[in-house]
């Protein structure tokens, strides 16, 4: 397979688009589209002040990659969910992830906000989630909205105008499937690459590879040598968003192209009004009465509320 601009040999195929690219091509290629989707969708122009959601994933850190190589500048902000591996499995997924990515920011002269979860609020995500009995088989409605939470914050008291995340079109596609299988319209109406802030203190939120295949961007970290975590969140493992990817995969195999149509087809329908947000989702937020961020219901916000059930931890 040859690459399609220089003849030279591919190193990747994507029959999707069909067409085929060598390094140097595939390197200038993927960020070029991504700079397309962010004009596309209006996300952010090189004056905004942009703070990048990094896991230590391949996802997040080539976008980071790829703002910082189209000249946006982006500062990153990483949180330490205290998460481990299976036990003897050896793996310390937090710890490995957290360093990966100071690595990269180190590397590059980035500038990089990190939240340690337990050492600022007294628990990492597995244990906070056992004390509050939310989620005995897996902590990840709490890990979310600990996530959501904490971004926000960071990028509000940082004086960040947009929130960026490495969402791909492969996570976009198996959240659509989810949604679309059980008619939620209230997640339908929030899915979009561009949630705009509120007045009442929710940063804008962008998500500018979500019209990027999954192995377009693992290609693209290993093509510029970002040395990412391989493993998934152990939590991750038998989730319904992998069972629905693996689901889309099997049909992307027989119809290359079917996984971008499907979720264009959704973007299209939105832009023409079929999942447009109802008036009241517009409403006002309130002020959490602990913390000062914004709320949905007045009085505390839900993060504070977590924290209040989770008694703390009995020595020993
Ligand atoms: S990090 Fe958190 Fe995910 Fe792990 S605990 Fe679940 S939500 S799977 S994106
Ligand atoms: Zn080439
Ligand atoms: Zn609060």
């Amino acid at each position: 397979m040859k690459c399609r601009s220089c003849g030279q040999p591919a190193i990747i195929n994507m029959r999707q688009h069909k067409l085929a690219l060598c390094r140097a091509h595939f390197l200038d290629w993927l960020p070029a589209q991504t700079e397309r989707f962010i004009r596309h969708y209006k996300m952010f122009t090189p004056g905004d002040k942009i703070l990048v959601a990094v896991s230590g994933g391949k996802d997040s850190l080539s976008l980071w990659d790829m703002l910082t190589r189209l000249g946006y500048p982006a500062d990153g902000v990483y949180i330490s969910l205290g998460i481990d591996g299976a036990p003897g499995s050896g793996l310390h997924y937090s710890e490995e992830s957290r360093r990966l990515t100071e690595q990269f920011a180190l590397a590059r002269s980035l500038r990089l906000h990190v939240v340690d979860l337990a050492a600022s609020y007294g628990a990492g995500i597995p244990d906070l989630a056992q004390r509050t009995r939310r989620g005995h088989d897996k902590p990840c409605s709490v890990c979310g909205l600990v996530k959501r939470y904490l971004m926000n914050r960071v990028a509000r008291e940082g004086g960040y105008t947009v929130l960026a995340t490495g969402h791909n079109l492969d996570d976009e596609a198996a959240v659509l499937m989810q949604n679309t299988l059980t008619w939620s319209a209230d997640y339908l109406m929030r899915q979009s690459p561009v949630l705009p802030a509120t007045g009442s203190g929710l940063v804008r939120k962008v998500k500018p590879v979500c019209r990027v295949y999954e192995r377009e961007m693992a290609a693209y970290a290993l093509a510029s040598g970002i040395e990412y975590i391989y493993d998934e969140c152990p939590y991750a493992v038998g989730s319904n968003t992998l069972w629905y990817k693996e689901i889309l995969n099997q049909m992307e195999e027989k119809r290359p192209g079917l996984k971008l149509q499907y979720y264009l087809g959704f973007l299209q329908a939105r832009e023409a009004g079929l999942f447009a947000p109802a008036a009241e989702d517009a409403a006002e937020l309130h002020t959490c009465v602990t913390c000062g961020q914004p709320t949905v219901a007045p009085g505390q916000c839900s993060f504070c509320r977590l924290w209040e059930k989770a008694p703390p931890a009995e020595n020993g």
